[in-house]
């Protein structure tokens, strides 16, 4: 089958090589009963659009779709634990959960088709990266109410792999067992990819198998992508996704040609808005990625806000074939801005910035200090002996505008987390 080929075995099998057109009319289809669907089985989603004023009849297309509310992280809290759910809870097959900074986590059910659509996006990226049936991967992100290790667990059964779930933790095993047992794919949180150079190099153990690298969960910097690439040996890979779209994997990854994430438009419809008005911004521009979920029955997001920001790369096919669209990587959250003494900065732009200086590791603590309401930032960071605070100083002066404080400390010596690294911390301080 060559992969221009466009009929209905194509669109089954292989649906991210169809046509711009075919892509359309699936979501137009799925769009239309999709919104039927949330109104008749969900009480909250009957409430939001009738306080709209809109019924499903009138929404009769994508076109309309601005009609439609949008929903955040908010709607997910106050309708806990399941209020947004559209099937009896006898039809839930699995949970996962992420825990948010209100306390109140976000839930996410899943029915068995759910699980199985899940594990389709993410063996579709499996096999994107180049992975085959018995190929070993080791699954590194932990097991349990966060969604990483059981989307990667899911989809790597779907796509036949050979399944080593070791689960977060215990560097020095998983590195011995990615020896022993000869791992080919890499599963991890960004962050951790570090860690295991780190502690592989103390080891002295090389992992010559090791060629495919999948990460995410994390802002994933060019700067990070080249430390892992040279210092793991691997092809680094950026997928992507949420608890609320149904978990890692589901809104996509980058292929081979690593020109922006492919987002499974087959199961997603996705735009990009202006943070504050929430009206779309042209493509190529910077803004808040809205997903919809046009493919799932626990609980599909209508118009989810997520936070993430990114920009339409290109709606052209891809030198992969495929020809869903790309996304670039996400290069922060509308709520991680830290404004400090009136300048605008994400920490994936720091990342960036220190990782560009030879010597630094990419390690680093953004500490946002508050004496009595006047804020200012330290940077410290994990470098070489011969890397000055000095350089770092003047290196984030010249990039960045301004020129935090802060230590420099020697490899190893900052706190690690198990899971998502933390980059941010704040300190209140008086005079
Ligand atoms: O982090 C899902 C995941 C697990 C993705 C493992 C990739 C690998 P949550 O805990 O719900 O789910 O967090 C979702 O993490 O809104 C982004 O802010 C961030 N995120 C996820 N993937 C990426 C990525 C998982 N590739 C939140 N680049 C999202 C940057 C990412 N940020």
């Amino acid at each position: 089958m060559s992969l221009t080929q466009t009929d209905d075995v194509t669109f089954a099998t292989q649906p991210e090589l169809v046509s711009r057109d075919e892509t359309r009319n699936h979501q137009e289809r799925l769009f239309r009963k999709m919104i039927s669907y949330v109104y008749e089985n969900n009480a909250f989603y009957r409430k939001r659009f009738n306080e709209a004023g809109i019924t499903p009849q009138e929404i009769r297309g994508l076109d309309d779709i601005n009609c439609v509310p949008m929903i955040s992280k908010t709607e997910f809290r106050e309708t806990y634990p399941l209020g947004m759910c559209c099937v009896p809870r006898e039809i839930i097959r699995e949970i996962h959960m992420s825990s948010g900074s209100t306390g109140v986590p976000v839930v996410m059910p899943y029915t068995k088709d759910d699980v199985k659509q899940w594990a389709d996006c993410m063996a579709r990226c499996y096999r994107m990266s180049g992975a085959a049936p018995g190929d070993p991967v080791q699954i590194t992100p932990s097991f349990g109410l966060f969604n990483g290790g059981f989307g990667m667990y899911h989809g790597a059964r779907e796509a036949e792999l050979f399944v080593i779930p070791t689960g977060a933790g215990n560097t020095e095993r998983q590195i011995r067992l990615a020896r022993d047992f000869k791992t080919r794919i890499f599963t991890a949180v960004v962050s951790y990819g570090i860690r295991i150079i780190e502690i592989m190099n103390n080891m002295g153990i090389e992992l010559p198998d090791l060629k495919i690298g999948i990460f995410g969960a994390e802002s994933f910097t060019d700067a990070m992508k080249k430390q892992i690439r040279n210092g793991l040996g691997v092809e680094p890979f950026d997928i992507y996704g949420m608890t609320e779209t149904g978990g890692v994997g589901t809104l996509g990854m980058d292929c081979r040609a690593h020109q922006g994430i492919h987002v499974w438009e087959d199961h997603y419809y996705i735009e990009v808005a202006d943070v504050t008005t929430h009206k779309p911004v042209p493509d190529g521009h910077l803004g808040e990625l809205i997903a919809t979920s046009l493919t799932r029955q626990a609980l599909p997001v209508i118009r989810f806000r997520t936070g993430d920001l990114t920009r339409i790369v290109s709606r052209e096919k891809c030198s992969c074939g495929r020809t869903h669209t790309r996304i670039e990587t996400i290069s922060g959250r509308a709520d991680d801005m830290l404004i400090v003494k009136g300048i605008n900065f994400f920490p994936s732009q720091v990342e960036q910035v220190l990782l560009e200086i030879p010597g630094v590791h990419p390690h680093y603590q953004i500490i946002i200090e508050d004496v009595e309401g006047v804020k200012d930032v330290r940077i410290n960071v994990e470098a070489e002996p011969d890397v000055t605070g000095y350089m770092v100083e003047k290196h984030l002066k010249e990039r960045l505008g301004f020129s935090p404080k802060g230590d420099v400390y020697k490899p190893g010596e900052l706190a690690r987390q198990d899971g998502k690294a933390q980059r941010v911390f704040y300190e209140k301080k008086t005079k």
